[in-house]
């Protein structure tokens, strides 16, 4: 079994996470955008070229998990997705992933979309 698949059957929903002590600054990353409502920061371990996160600082465990009222933060999430992948020379095309829960592969419990570029990308995910 893949590592990233094993980490994520065996993450707990709930909880402080890694990603809430990122967005309070209490350990350090490579951030590359941050305003009122989300921050985005670079995958500690990149599938691409370019990968990085875009997390909300409303801590939804998951997208499953958020609720009508989130709605305007989901769109805002996606279109800081597109302007760092503007910013970070993704022209040529990028793909947003978001896991949700085990079978999704989900690790932490904080909702994230990931961003992945700066290569060709295959279809279907495994
Ligand atoms: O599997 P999901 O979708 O939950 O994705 C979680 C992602 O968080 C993975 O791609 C990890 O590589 C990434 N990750 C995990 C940690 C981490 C991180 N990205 C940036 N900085 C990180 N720190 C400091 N610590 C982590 N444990």
């Amino acid at each position: 079994m893949a590592d990233e698949v094993a980490k994520a059957q065996a993450a707990q929903a709930g909880g402080d996470t890694i990603f809430a002590k990122i967005i309070r600054k209490e350990i350090p990353s490579d951030l590359i955008h941050e305003d009122d409502l989300c921050v985005a920061f670079r995958d500690v371990s990149p599938q691409a070229p370019v990968h990085f996160l875009v997390v909300p600082k409303k801590p939804i465990a998951q997208l499953s998990k958020a609720s009508p009222e989130d709605q305007q933060l989901m769109g805002h999430l996606m279109m800081v997705a597109k302007k760092c992948a503007e910013q970070e020379g993704l022209g040529k095309g990028f793909r947003l992933v978001v896991n949700d829960g085990p079978d999704g592969a989900q690790s932490v419990y904080h909702l994230h979309i990931h961003v992945l570029g700066g290569r060709q990308l295959q279809w279907p995910p495994g």
